[in-house]
């Protein structure tokens, strides 16, 4: 068999991947009919296929490679720690160098008292952790019923058991028999999907107060916790009104009920802060944390901490029954203290909160005005177009259209990785973007929507064709 540096033609990987490989959220007949795609090399902003076709890539990775590839300072912190200690526990009252300089690096930069950290393999077990967690502190705190947990339909939180519960997404719900006891959801705070007549700021405290009415309904004190992205990624690039997290916190503050606040695709950056927490004004109670904290060179992910938590933790909760192999894995902690160092000293956030972003808000909100788009909405570094066969009516295309995988392919053609969600398309590119890289999305973005036009238009599903 060839090496990976020298890899086999095209159709032997397809095929041997056909043969053994099962793929995350993917139809494998469909899939395996024409064959996967296959990636073999990234520099920059920039994959390559193995047919050598070039493309742009509009997702950052899956919203995770925020330094874009090919960063050899990553790659080096990772040898340097693999040569000197490749892996060690942080069970049993033992520790290492890199999972506490991390811990005192998040502690640092994350808002409020979050100053403890609880490390993960990945943005699904830290949310484990956070069901895990949140219940342990109420039963600590002599109050073992309240463990119910509030989240929202259309969120995402992982793939795990727990975290594809906290997720709100039916389909993932209809297989396996989720969600697990004690999880339940509330609406989304999606104006341009849900919002009918009401005004965005009517309509982001109505969807807020749908929490109160939750709490009132289980009960406050078999609550345990409300959990939420603050501006939901894998959803569509979901972001609420500004009425919207104001009221939930107070919502929380007056039931006494903890805040999770799943930054796993806003952190680092992405929103042009630090955190999507401080965008919002946010005091969370727990915050997730994953793919950005080491632009996905390792996986690894976070729950950290307040005082708040933590303190009752250490005071009253004993020996905590849970933990992976990998928490706290001295490689990946490596690689993200490094990672952390880099986007502090290229000066990455304020690049993208006073230069990147803005450029990119003007440019994507123009794609407002093709006439598939019924809104171009955006929050730093991750936007999102609705495609609509009539903008004034805010109308959506059939189910079965499949709007959003056509657009999806020919942006695929024309050498941008834009992805669909439904007939969503969102982009969230590396945080290092240049304008002209900027110029160059935005352009492909618009020759591909033309394309997808004109498919629908000669299929009559524009209205102004019917
Ligand atoms: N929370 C949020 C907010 C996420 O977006 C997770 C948790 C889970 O992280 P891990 O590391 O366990 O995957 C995520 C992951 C998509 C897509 O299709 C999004 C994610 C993962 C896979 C696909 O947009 N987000």
């Amino acid at each position: 068999m060839a090496t990976l540096d020298n890899h086999l033609p095209t159709n032997e990987l397809q095929a041997l991947d056909a043969a053994h490989h099962i793929h995350p959220f993917s139809d494998r007949a469909a899939m395996n009919a024409k064959g996967a795609r296959v990636i073999t090399r990234a520099d920059g902003l920039y994959l390559w296929d193995s047919e050598g076709e070039k493309l742009l890539d509009g997702m950052a990775g899956l919203w995770c490679v925020n330094l874009g590839y090919g960063r050899q300072e990553l790659v080096d912190a990772a040898a340097r720690q693999m040569s000197q200690l490749p892996y060690y526990n942080t069970f049993f009252q033992t520790t290492h160098p890199p999972a506490v300089m991390l811990s005192a690096r998040l502690a640092e930069l994350a808002p409020g008292t979050l100053n403890h950290v609880f490390f993960a393999g990945s943005g699904s077990e830290a949310n484990d952790t956070n069901v895990r967690m949140v219940r342990h502190y109420w039963a600590s705190l002599g109050q073992p019923d309240k463990k119910t947990i509030i989240a929202r339909k259309n969120g995402y939180h992982g793939s795990t058991l727990a975290a594809a519960s906290l997720g709100g997404m039916s389909a993932m719900h209809e297989q396996g028999g989720l969600p697990i006891l004690d999880i339940t959801h509330i609406d989304q705070p999606y104006w341009w999907g849900e919002g009918g007549d009401n005004s965005p700021a009517e309509f982001g405290l109505a969807r807020a107060r749908a929490l109160e009415t939750e709490i009132e309904r289980i009960g406050a004190d078999k609550v345990a916790a409300f959990i939420a992205e603050p501006v939901q990624g894998a959803g569509g690039v979901i972001i609420p009104p500004e009425t919207y997290w104001p009221e939930i916190q107070r919502i929380c503050r007056a039931h006494d009920i903890l805040l999770i606040v799943d930054e796993v695709i806003t952190g680092f950056g992405r929103t042009g802060n630090w955190f999507a927490s401080e965008v919002f004004n946010i005091t969370p109670d727990i915050m997730t944390i994953a793919k950005g904290l080491t632009s996905g060179y390792l996986p690894i992910g976070a729950s950290v901490v307040s005082d708040k938590v933590a303190n009752v933790l250490s005071e009253k909760g004993g020996d905590f029954h849970h933990g992976y192999t990998y928490s706290g894995h001295p490689a990946a902690c490596a690689v993200a203290l490094e990672n952390l160092r880099l986007i502090e000293e290229e000066h990455v956030i304020e690049t993208v909160a006073t230069k990147t972003a803005p450029y990119l808000k003007e440019k994507w909100q123009s794609l407002s005005d093709h006439p598939l788009v019924g809104e171009a909405r955006i929050c730093g570094m991750m936007a999102a177009i609705e495609l609509t066969p009539d903008k004034a009516a805010r109308a959506r295309f059939s189910d079965d259209s499949n709007v959003g995988i056509t657009c999806r392919n020919f942006c695929f053609d024309n050498g941008l990785i834009m992805r669909s969600v439904g007939d969503v398309m969102v982009i969230s590119p590396p945080l290092n973007i240049s304008t002209s890289q900027i110029n160059e999305l935005v352009g492909l973005a618009f020759k591909s929507l033309d394309m997808t036009l004109d498919v629908l238009t000669k299929g009559g599903l524009m209205k102004s064709a019917a």
